[in-house]
């Protein structure tokens, strides 16, 4: 008895790190960073678990318990960037990617790692949505990929930025606070950049309510006949 509890909670231990996930790397220049050190250590760096309230303080960069320090990364403007997780995006679900500028980020006395990423200051820099077909089929593009690759637009004003990976995992969606949000923060200075305007900008938490209708929703039955993404549209620059 002693001997299957000790497996049963083993068992419950390992069963959530084998399915869950981080996003603890960026990728630049085709290179993978080493896990946390362009990207805030995130409180689930040990448990993967997920961030179920969007209007917790975690639900910007989940890093309330770390105190995290990252080192800043220069991307270039135009150019492609990812951000890996330390698995892969096992659950079925979308994915968003949000920037923010560090106030006077672009300013040689900017720094974004004194900024906490507070205000509306986030736009959606790409995102992998749902694929409907009038209710037979939902698919999930971003399911099983080991992490995004996206271009940051080339008209980014240069500058120091938050970058927030955030899948979010619908298989308990029916339910209100039943998605998972994985989340992480890297932080990267924009080079090259152009003179856009990003937007629309939201604060995060603040974005989402909980009752999008791309987050509150049962993937399964009936099947959606559409799916909408949450936030506001993407920023292509
Ligand atoms: C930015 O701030 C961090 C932490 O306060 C510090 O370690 C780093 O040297 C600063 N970077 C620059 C370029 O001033
Ligand atoms: C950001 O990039 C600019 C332009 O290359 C560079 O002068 C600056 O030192 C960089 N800052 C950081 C924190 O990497
Ligand atoms: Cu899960």
């Amino acid at each position: 008895m002693k001997g299957f509890t000790l497996l049963a909670s083993l068992a419950a231990f390992l069963a959530p790190a084998a399915a869950h996930y981080t996003f603890p790397s960026l990728v630049v220049g085709g290179v993978t960073t080493a896990p946390w050190v362009n990207v805030r250590k995130t409180n689930n760096y040990n448990t993967q678990a997920p961030v179920t309230d969007v209007t917790s303080p975690d639900f910007r960069c989940y890093d309330t318990q770390t105190n995290p320090t990252a080192e800043t990364i220069s991307v270039a403007a135009g150019s492609q960037m990812g951000i890996m997780s330390d698995g892969t995006i096992y659950h079925p679900g979308v994915v968003n990617v949000y920037m923010a500028m560090a106030p006077g980020g672009n300013a040689p006395s900017g720094n974004v790692s004194s900024f906490a990423g507070d205000g509306a200051a986030w736009f959606k820099v790409y995102q992998i949505t749902a694929q409907t077909n009038g209710g037979t089929s939902i698919t999930f593009p971003a399911q099983n990929l080991p992490g995004v690759t996206f271009t940051l637009p080339k008209n980014l004003p240069s500058g120091q930025y938050l970058v927030r990976m955030e899948a979010i995992a619908l298989h308990a969606a029916s339910t209100f606070g039943g998605a998972q949000f994985y989340i992480s923060c890297g932080q990267i200075n924009v080079t090259g950049g152009g003179s856009g305007t990003p937007g629309p900008l939201v604060s995060i938490p603040g974005v989402y309510t909980g009752n999008e209708p791309g987050i509150l929703l049962n993937i399964y039955y009936p099947v959606p006949a559409t799916y909408t993404q949450p936030g506001p549209a993407v920023w292509s620059g």
